[in-house]
Parts: structure tokens; C-alpha cells; sequence
């Protein structure tokens, strides 16, 4: 999707601005929910406050999160109607990066979309997308809320999860997993039930995640070094004092 725009550059708001084009043209293709345009409005208000960029504090985030995808056992990266639409190619990249898994997974579940999720991310060098079986389930959450791939997130020990709900957000880490969450708003349950929030957006987070774990690699060391670093409380502050004080 390089060609949708035609706002210009130089506008002081331009990625702002690609980013809702991007939203909006997820709509039209049947891959963004119309909730998901009020997803990004609340989103774009929080990274507003944040001033539009990666705090240190989410960058350091950012970097654990990429280490617990590297070392996990089975890691999934699952991928809504706005993660598809915003960064559809980067999330590839990712997986590819770390050797997570793909795994459409719906907040407002219909087969169309989780097809026309699939074959986006097909057409962006996907090879494997999971989520069409759905033959596992998440506990305590009702039906379509809760149905997931067997072998994919059900089977996961490592999610990444960008922009998910509260409830399955919390399901989730009832079952043991190790939650990556990207949200931008650090006072949201997803964000607050992580085990690494990463309160940026989407649109940095993925790529930067990405650039984190080709540096780390082949490394075990600053993989170790990246996790124990990093302390949830201490993030999810930091980026509130960002938005009340700018700092
Ligand atoms: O495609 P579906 O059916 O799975 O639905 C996806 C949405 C996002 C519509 C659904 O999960 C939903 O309704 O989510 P919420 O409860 O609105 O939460 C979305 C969260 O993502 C909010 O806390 C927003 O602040 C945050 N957010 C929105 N846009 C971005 C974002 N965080 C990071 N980057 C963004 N671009």
C-alpha cells in the first residue's frame, strides 16, 4: 500500500495523516473492522500527547520484546484488522526475523475477513498465516472471542499482540503466556496486563522490534541482558509522565 496517498510530505502531520489513509483504505478492502476507525482515533489522540515518537522507555520495551520472540519456544505474532492494514509488510518482516508464527485473530470475527486478512498478508511474502482453523480456544472468553489455532497461539509460550481488548488481552495472560503488547495508551487493561507493554505506535513499534532483533540474534547475552532489563511498572510510569509532562 505505497500509492494510496496523496497527502503531501511536507505537511507537519504527513504519517499521521498516511496512517488514516491507511485505516481507511483497510476498510474499503473488508480487512479493518469500522470499529477499527475508532480504534486509531483513540489511538492517534495518545500519540498526540505523546508527541508522535518512540519514548525511550518503549524502546526499551521494543528490545525485550524482540528477545522474548527470539527465545521463545513457539512465538505467534497475531494480527488484527488494523495491525493488517497499518503495517502489513513489517509484521512479515518480523516473523521473519525471529521465526514467530502468523496468526490472524479477530476481535469481531467473520470468515471474510480472516480470509481477506490472510491473503493481504500473502500478497506482503507471508508464506504461512495461521487462524483459519480455529480448532483451539481460549478460556473464559465466548465463542468467537475465543477461538484461536490449536498449534498457533494455542500452543504459543511467547504472543505479540498489537492493539488487542482488554478481556482477551487478560485471558491470555490467565494462560500463561508472555504477552508483548503494543497499545498507545499506557492506562489501557491490555497495556496494564502485559508482561512488556510497548506504549508506541504500531507503525514504529513493528519495525523497530524488527531492527532490535536482527542486532540481537546471535546473541544470548544482551537477549538475557534486553529482558531483565526491562520493568513493566516502571514503563507503563514513564509513559504516563510523558503524556501529563512531555518529558
Ligand atoms: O480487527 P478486529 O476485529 O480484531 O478489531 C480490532 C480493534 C482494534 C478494533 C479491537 O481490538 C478493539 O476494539 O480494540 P480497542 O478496545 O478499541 O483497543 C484498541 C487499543 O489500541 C486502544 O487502546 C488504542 O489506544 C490502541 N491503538 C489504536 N491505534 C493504535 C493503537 N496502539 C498503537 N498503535 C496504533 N496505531
Amino acid at each position: 500500500m505505497s500509492d494510496e496517498v496523496e497527502v503531501p510530505e511536507s505537511h507537519p502531520r504527513y504519517e499521521s495523516l498516511l496512517t488514516r489513509h491507511r485505516i481507511e483504505r483497510g476498510v474499503d478492502r473488508g480487512i479493518t473492522s469500522r470499529q477499527g476507525l475508532i480504534a486509531q482515533g483513540r489511538g492517534e489522540a495518545y500519540d498526540y500527547l505523546l508527541g508522535e515518537r518512540t519514548i525511550e522507555s518503549a524502546d526499551r520495551a521494543e528490545r525485550a520484546a524482540a528477545a522474548h520472540l527470539l527465545r521463545a519456544d513457539r512465538a505467534v505474532i497475531s494480527v488484527n484488522g488494523n495491525a493488517a492494514a497499518l503495517v502489513p509488510g513489517e509484521l512479515v518482516e518480523l516473523a521473519e526475523a525471529t521465526g514467530a508464527a502468523l496468526e490472524v485473530n479477530l476481535f469481531n470475527r467473520t470468515e471474510e475477513r480472516m480470509r481477506a486478512i490472510a491473503e493481504f498478508l500473502r500478497e506482503h511474502g507471508a508464506t504461512e498465516v495461521l487462524g483459519l482453523e480455529a480448532d483451539g480456544r481460549i478460556p473464559g472468553l465466548d465463542h468467537e472471542r475465543g477461538k484461536v489455532d490449536a498449534d498457533g497461539i494455542g500452543a504459543a509460550d511467547v504472543v505479540l499482540v498489537p492493539l488487542e481488548d482488554g478481556d482477551r488481552a487478560k485471558a491470555l495472560g490467565e494462560m500463561g503466556k508472555t504477552e508483548l503488547v503494543v497499545d498507545l495508551n499506557p492506562l489501557s487493561r491490555s497495556a496494564q496486563v502485559a508482561t512488556v507493554p510497548m506504549i508506541d505506535n504500531i507503525v514504529r513499534a513493528i519495525p523497530n522490534v524488527t531492527d532490535h532483533a536482527r542486532e540481537l540474534r546471535d546473541d544470548p547475552d544482551a537477549q538475557a541482558e534486553a529482558i531483565e532489563a526491562f520493568d513493566a511498572d516502571e514503563a507503563l510510569s514513564a509513559a504516563e509522565r510523558a503524556i501529563r509532562e512531555g518529558e
